[in-house]
């Protein structure tokens, strides 16, 4: 998979992009992270990429020009680097608050993608042709409000990469987490079984997994009521699952 960045802070992405998972799967050549700036893709002399709203107002604009300029240079990079011939048009993804709010299932989904375009911005507004005509998805990451998308992208590019098969060195904890069972994670211990008298339950130490498995399980339809009874709606349950949590 590709991901590029538009931003006007690409050092921001240094760190994540170069660090622990993300900057190992880069290595292993399962994906490639590029941050762009598209101030370098401004075509007046000052180098501008906002401009005041055209029927006044408060605010600035991000600019059409340098992000659809943007947009095509990553294209045709992607193709002079790309031997194979590309077959997939990319997503190109507007971090902005008034987007879908990025879940689990969207992550889902984008993992599917050979490319990857997020495009972030610091300003009141982007200029809704950029909307209109060149983006395919616009996404949010919670009812709250940030400075700029450049976080939001990263916590949108972080859970998708980390689904990329080999990128997790344990494939089977990205099955069995949170929100992919459909239900919170269950406790976990480790060593010591007793620390400052805090025991850990006696059914991990008993080796007998059938009996395991069950404690898990109940443990995470408890924490699921406790803390996101919503989630249990959506979540597979057995019959007998759903009896029990009703009582
Ligand atoms: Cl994508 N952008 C900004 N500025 N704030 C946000 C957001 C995005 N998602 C949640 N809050």
């Amino acid at each position: 998979m590709r991901v590029d960045v538009l931003t006007l802070f690409p050092e921001m992405f240094d760190g994540v992009f170069g660090t622990s998972i993300l900057g190992k799967a880069q290595t292993k050549g399962l994906v490639s992270l590029n941050a762009v700036n598209f101030r370098n893709y401004a075509t007046n002399k000052h180098n501008t990429v906002d401009d005041t709203p055209y029927g006044g107002g408060g605010g600035m604009v991000l600019k059409p020009d340098p992000i659809f300029a943007a947009v095509e240079d990553v294209l045709e990079k992607r193709n002079e680097e790309t031997t194979t011939v590309p077959t997939k048009a990319p997503r190109i993804i507007l971090m902005c608050p008034q987007g879908e709010t990025f879940t689990q299932k969207k992550a889902e989904e984008l993992v599917q993608e050979d490319h990857l375009i997020f495009i972030c911005g610091h300003y009141e507004g982007y200029d809704e042709r950029i909307r209109e005509f060149l983006v395919t998805d616009e996404l949010s990451i919670g009812d709250y409000v940030l400075t700029g998308g450049e976080l939001p992208a990263m916590v949108a590019i972080d859970s998708v990469v980390r689904l990329i098969p080999g990128v997790l060195g344990n494939e089977t904890s990205a099955v069995t987490d949170s929100f992919s069972t459909g239900l919170l994670e269950y406790p976990h211990y480790t060593r010591p079984p007793e620390f400052r008298g805090m025991k850990v339950p006696d059914v991990l130490l008993s080796g007998h997994h059938l009996n395991i498995d069950a404690w898990r399980r109940e443990q995470s339809l408890i924490r699921t009521l406790e803390r996101r009874p919503d989630m249990l709606e959506a979540a597979e349950l057995t019959d007998k699952e759903r009896i029990w949590l009703d009582k």
